[in-house]
C-alpha cells in the first residue's frame, strides 16, 4: 500500500552534489529516481548547528513523500541515498553532508507507546550516547527541534504528535523564541516538481 511519510533533511557540509544546500536538493531528485513521491517540500532553511559550536551551521528541510513502502523499507532507501551523497557515520550528532531522518507515518507509533515514551523522554545526557535498535516513530527528538519543527510547519503544520496530542504549530510555539528566530529561511533552490495529489 502506498504510504506517506514526513521526512527530515539536513547537512552542513559539502558533498559531491555541492554545498549543503544543493546536497539537499540533489537528495530530493535521488528519492524521486527511486520511487519516492514528493508531495511537500519545506523551504531551506540555515539554522545554527546543535549542539552549539559543535559544527557549521546546517541547512535543514522536510518533505511530505508517498512510497509503497514500510517505515523500515523506506529508513533503508533514506541510509542509501545518504551514502550516495558521501555520508560517513563518524560520530553521533558529528557533522554530515547530508542526513535523511524519517519522522512519522501518519499516527503511527513504533514499535509501542511505552517504547518511544523512554526514547522521548531520554535525559539529555544520554541522548548523545544510546541510540535505539529499531526504528522508533515518531522520531523521538521531533518535539525538542525547531530545526525540524520550523521546516516542518511549512508542509504539515496540522500534523498532531500521536502522544503527545499537540500539532506542528503547537510544538513550535512552545520552543524557546531565540530558538525559532534563529532559523532563516533560504531562497527557493531549484527543485523536482512535487507531484500532484491523486
Ligand atoms: N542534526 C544533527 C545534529 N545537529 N543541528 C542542526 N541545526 N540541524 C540538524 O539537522 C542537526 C543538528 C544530528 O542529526
Ligand atoms: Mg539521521
Ligand atoms: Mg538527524
Amino acid at each position: 500500500m502506498v504510504q506517506e511519510f514526513l521526512i527530515a533533511l539536513g547537512s552542513n557540509l559539502g558533498s559531491s552534489a555541492g554545498g549543503p544546500s544543493a546536497t539537499l536538493a540533489a537528495a530530493l531528485a535521488a528519492l524521486t529516481a527511486q520511487g519516492v513521491g514528493l508531495r511537500r517540500v519545506s523551504r531551506f532553511f540555515a539554522t545554527p548547528c546543535f549542539p552549539a559550536g559543535a559544527g557549521p551551521d546546517y541547512v535543514n528541510a522536510c518533505a511530505l513523500v508517498r512510497a509503497p513502502l514500510s517505515p523500515d523499507a523506506l529508513l533503508l532507501k533514506l541510509h542509501a541515498v545518504e551514502q550516495a551523497f558521501d555520508r560517513e557515520r563518524i560520530q553521533r550528532w558529528g557533522s554530515r553532508t547530508l542526513d535523511l531522518d524519517l519522522l512519522a507515518m501518519a499516527d503511527r507509533v513504533l514499535p509501542d507507546a511505552e517504547t518511544q515514551t523512554v526514547w522521548r523522554t531520554l535525559p539529555p545526557e544520554d541522548q548523545t550516547r544510546a541510540s535505539p535498535e529499531t526504528l522508533i516513530l515518531p522520531h523521538p527528538r521531533i518535539q525538542d527541534r525547531a530545526f525540524v519543527l520550523g521546516p516542518l510547519a511549512d508542509i504539515a503544520a496540522g500534523w498532531t504528535h500521536p502522544l503527545l496530542c499537540r500539532n506542528v504549530a503547537q510544538l513550535l510555539a512552545d520552543l524557546p523564541p531565540g530558538d525559532r528566530a534563529a532559523l532563516q529561511p533560504l531562497p527557493a533552490m531549484p527543485l523536482v516538481k512535487p507531484e500532484q495529489p491523486r
